[in-house]
């Protein structure tokens, strides 16, 4: 079984500038630890990012597709600053039916006031907030675990 891992805007530059906030792993390092930990939890992981609101969107609507067929045991998702604005991929979670992990590498809530709100949390199945790049893989692992308790994958 699979899990699509979505990094959005400007998560292409972590690890060369703000180390202090997002640590020195570029986003391949977390790309790779993404696959090893989707490996141990016995699924493998398939890793996308983009700076385009509508293209995680697209991604969202397909992964949907997946997750009704059965391949797909869910979404990580770190929609960096899209997280804080974005009523389509809201609706895009929501009408996709795919449970979606919410990931941030900071802790968003000890941030500026406008990363406090997120447009994704309602409709996430989980949020994982504030553990660095370990996120994801708690993120991954909350996923596999999830589809095990449920015999296979949850389609809640
Ligand atoms: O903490 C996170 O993971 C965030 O999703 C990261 C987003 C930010 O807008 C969210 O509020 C919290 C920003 C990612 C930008 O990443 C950079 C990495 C290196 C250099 C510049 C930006």
């Amino acid at each position: 079984m699979k899990i699509l891992v979505l990094n959005g805007p400007n998560l292409n530059l972590l690890g060369q500038r703000e180390p202090a906030v997002y640590g020195a792993a570029t986003l391949a390092d977390v790309e790779s630890l993404c696959r090893d930990a989707a490996a141990k939890a016995g699924a493998t992981a398939e890793c996308r990012q983009s700076n385009h609101e509508g293209l995680l969107v697209d991604w969202i609507q397909e992964a949907g597709a997946a997750w009704r067929a059965g391949t797909l045991l869910g979404v990580v998702l770190n929609a960096g600053a899209y997280t804080h604005t974005s009523v389509a991929l809201h609706d895009a979670i929501k009408g996709s039916g795919v449970p979606v992990i919410e990931v941030h590498i900071s802790n968003v809530h000890a941030r500026e006031a406008f990363r406090h709100h997120s447009y994704l949390s309602p409709v996430a199945a989980g949020i994982v907030v504030g553990f660095g790049i370990d996120g994801y893989v708690l993120a991954i692992q909350g996923l596999a675990r999830r589809a095990a308790a449920a015999g296979g994958a949850v389609r809640t």
